[in-house]
């Protein structure tokens, strides 16, 4: 009943929780990515084994952004967060070129999936900063966005050390939320 009242309480004011998963391989910079967003700090990680789950408040929207570990192994459990999900951050290592084709791959099965047909999906293309990074038009090529049909999705180049290019992808969001909920 408290949960209600207060979901109720969030929709009148405009303060809405968004659900948003951070996804892709490992050392892409997801969970650098996390920290960033939430302390506007640089932290220094170790791989994730399981999740990260923070807070972010941003506009008037507050964002539960789960971080989850991108090893081999691990991208199985993925599957386990998806429900109720607005959002995916898909994180991409550009300077990373031999591993473009795994990154599509897990991205196209990710998709794929029916709990998350309705999600957004923004694809940083992260660490702008290294001189042999692909751009964003080689990075969406890559991964093969253009075949992306019936789903709101945008790429930005970011840099989470640096800061560059987060909360562009943030608007973004907010904007793709507002108009999926008119
Ligand atoms: N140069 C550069 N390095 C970055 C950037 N973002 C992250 N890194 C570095 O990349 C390494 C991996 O970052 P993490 O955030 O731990 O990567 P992750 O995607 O969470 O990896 P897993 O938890 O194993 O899935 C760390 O050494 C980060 O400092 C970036 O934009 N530029
Ligand atoms: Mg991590």
């Amino acid at each position: 009943m408290g949960a209600v009242f207060s979901k109720l309480f969030a929709a009148l004011i405009g303060n809405r929780e968004v659900r948003v998963l951070i996804l892709g391989l490992d050392n892409a910079g997801k969970t650098t990515i996390l920290y960033k967003l939430q302390m506007g700090e640089v932290v220094t990680t170790v791989p994730t084994i399981g999740f990260n789950v923070e807070t972010v408040q941003y506009k008037n929207l507050r964002f539960q952004v789960w971080d989850l570990g991108g090893q081999t192994s691990i991208r199985p459990y993925w599957r386990c967060y998806y429900q109720n999900t607005n959002a995916v951050i898909y994180v991409v290592d550009s300077a990373d070129h031999d591993r473009m084709g795994i990154s599509k791959q897990e991205l196209m099965a990710m998709l794929e999936e029916e709990e998350l047909k309705d999600a957004a999906l923004i694809v940083f293309a992260n660490k702008q900063d290294l001189p042999n990074a692909l751009s964003c038009e080689q990075i969406a090529d890559r991964l093969g966005l253009a075949s992306l049909k019936s789903r709101q999705w945008a790429i930005f180049k970011t840099s989470a050390v640096k800061g560059d290019g987060l909360f562009e992808g943030l608007d973004w969001l907010c904007a793709a939320l507002r108009e999926a909920k008119n």
